[in-house]
């Protein structure tokens, strides 16, 4: 039986350019809204007639009722077999590892990712392809346009599916398959890491917090470090996933992390800290007394990962987001491989992995991976960490002074405005991309603009080309601004203000990245107007 549902609520579709959508909890609750966003994905992609998918989430509210439509809703469209994590649960991460792994059609990941949860918070619905990666824009502009015009959707009516009990079950002809969330993934991180010698680190006495904020990695942290390499009881904090994350924001960055952050600055602080987002792709990585920005972060991994066989043995370039800090180029050019440039959003990275291109990739806002999946992968990161410290038997602080001597240190900031009145940061963004032209050759703050443009991509493996990805001006003095309007935050418009500075003298490193920003972010000011334009005398997150 498929009853058909005429939809009432219409439904205000996701971006075009943005792989999925995210909206407050109550929205995606409403009569129907759900559901015609589930049959706009369908209808986009061609249906599911036939088709396997994986479908999981972070656990955040919703999450369990949102499932049981999603599976209606794929029996109803005549899907084979949907592969589900264990009450509905699955990290970003693992979901795309499950998608490869069962050479699955696509799969639906339900979160909003780093933005609070609960019945006040966020929700979001994405949908991966094959390759396990968010769906690129071709596919999105399909979801987007059978947003437009919904018109019904089909459904199967039945009771909730059990998806408390690890087998196999069925809805209608379509197969269920309910999976261990962690198992497939522990597997894959077992493959790709020495394990053994992260054993032995901390057999040695090494001592790691790891903060799951109440978010998806808690049981996958809790299952590889404790369980498996053998870190003490308790060395995984904040481990049950809640669903509204305990009140907090599933963010790991030193705002949002900040008891980690406390903890890894206090006397008897542990050796490694790190911490993860709502469904498990961020990441944060803390050493005892140093934070480790996530720019860094993926330049000591590309210039580490030669301690790692996996990656030793082949390894390809590596690519990293257009705001992304230019640490990574610096290595890049140091070990004679190609660094790739791509528009903020995991979904570029896709065809570079496939290609063989590149092998590592990243991005400022906390997300690094590699072409094990097509998602970034927070503990991915923070095992190819403790394997590299594990090799070096070094302390970060150590590893990283030893990294900015060798390569220069690239000082990094981003200065986040939000909840800004939307018609006033499009103008901020509108007004500077017409001033653009005249910027080189003008001082601001002690610096001289060298060149100021629109990036623009063109995808060097299928030729496509993406356009307004970000006001760039290059300055004196090895510094860099970058301005881009947000696309996943879900109040207002948030403005991203990317500020950069290259220091190559090992004499005149300093402390605070704040302080060697200074002129930098007095140019940015200067250049955009951001103070007067948002009404703002501050950003509302430095990170
Ligand atoms: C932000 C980050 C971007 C990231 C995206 C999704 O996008 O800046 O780097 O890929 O979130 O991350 P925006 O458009 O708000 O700047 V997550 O953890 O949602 O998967
Ligand atoms: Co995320």
């Amino acid at each position: 039986m498929t009853p058909h549902k005429v939809a009432t609520t219409p439904i205000e579709g996701q971006k075009p350019g943005t792989s999925g959508l995210r909206k407050k909890t109550q929205v995606f609750m409403q009569p129907h809204y759900l559901e015609n966003y589930i049959q706009a994905t369908w209808n986009g992609i061609g249906g599911v007639e036939g088709k396997t998918l994986v479908l999981g989430g972070d656990g955040r509210h919703f999450n369990d009722r949102a499932a049981q439509v999603v599976l209606r809703m794929a029996a109803a469209g005549g899907a084979a077999k949907v592969i589900v994590g264990q009450n509905a649960l699955l990290s970003t991460p693992a979901a795309s590892h499950l998608i490869r792994k069962n050479k699955a059609n696509g799969g639906i990941i339900l979160s909003a990712s780093h933005n609070p949860g609960g019945p006040d918070g966020d929700f979001g619905v994405k949908y991966n392809v094959s390759n396990g990666g968010p769906a690129p824009e071709n596919v999105t502009k399909k979801i987007f346009k059978a947003t437009q015009k919904i018109e019904k959707y089909h459904i199967v009516e039945s009771q909730d599916v059990d998806l408390g009990t690890i087998g196999e079950t069925s809805l209608g002809d379509m197969v269920i398959e309910v999976v261990d969330p962690v198992a497939d993934y522990r597997d894959l991180m077992a493959e790709l890491f020495d394990f053994d010698a992260i054993k032995a680190l901390f057999a040695d006495g090494f001592r790691v917090r790891f903060d799951a904020m109440h978010a998806i990695t808690g049981p996958y942290a809790s299952a590889i470090l404790e369980d498996t390499l053998g870190a003490p009881k308790g060395s995984v904090v904040n481990a049950t996933p809640l669903p509204d994350f305990g009140q907090g924001h599933p963010d790991p960055n030193p705002i949002w992390a900040k008891d980690l952050m406390d903890t890894m600055f206090a006397d008897e602080a542990p050796d490694f800290g790190a911490a993860s987002d709502g469904d498990g792709d961020r990441n944060m990585i803390v050493g005892r007394g140093i934070y480790v920005t996530p720019s860094d972060s993926l330049a000591a991994i590309a210039a580490n990962a030669k301690l790692i066989p996996t990656y030793a043995k082949d390894m390809r370039g590596v690519a990293r987001s257009m705001p992304t800090s230019r640490a990574l180029d610096r290595v890049a050019e140091h070990l004679g491989i190609d660094c790739y440039e791509t528009p903020t959003g995991w979904k570029f990275f896709g065809n570079l992995l496939d290609a063989g291109a590149a092998s590592l990739c990243g991005e400022e806002s906390a997300g690094t991976g590699s072409d094990h999946v097509r998602e970034k992968d927070g503990l991915w990161a923070v095992l190819f960490w403790l394997n590299v410290l594990a090799v070096r038997k070094q302390s970060v602080a150590e590893l990283m002074k030893e990294h900015w001597q060798t390569f220069g240190r690239n000082y990094y900031s981003r200065h986040d405005y939000e909840a800004v009145d939307a018609e006033a940061a499009q103008k901020l963004v509108d007004d500077l991309r017409d001033r653009l032209e005249s910027l080189p050759g003008q001082d601001f703050a002690g610096l001289t603009v060298e060149t100021a443009d629109e990036f623009a991509y063109d995808d060097p493996v299928d030729g496509s080309r993406s356009e307004g990805q970000g006001l760039r001006i290059i300055l004196s003095d090895g510094a860099r601004i970058v301005l881009r309007l947000s696309g996943t935050g879900t109040e207002g418009a948030t403005l991203r203000v990317y500020l950069e500075r290259v220091e190559t003298d090992p004499a005149r490193l300093h402390d605070d990245p704040q302080d060697a920003l200074a002129s930098v972010i007095a140019a940015a000011d200067a250049i955009a107007g951001i103070n007067d334009r948002t009404g703002r005398d501050a950003p509302d997150v430095i990170t």
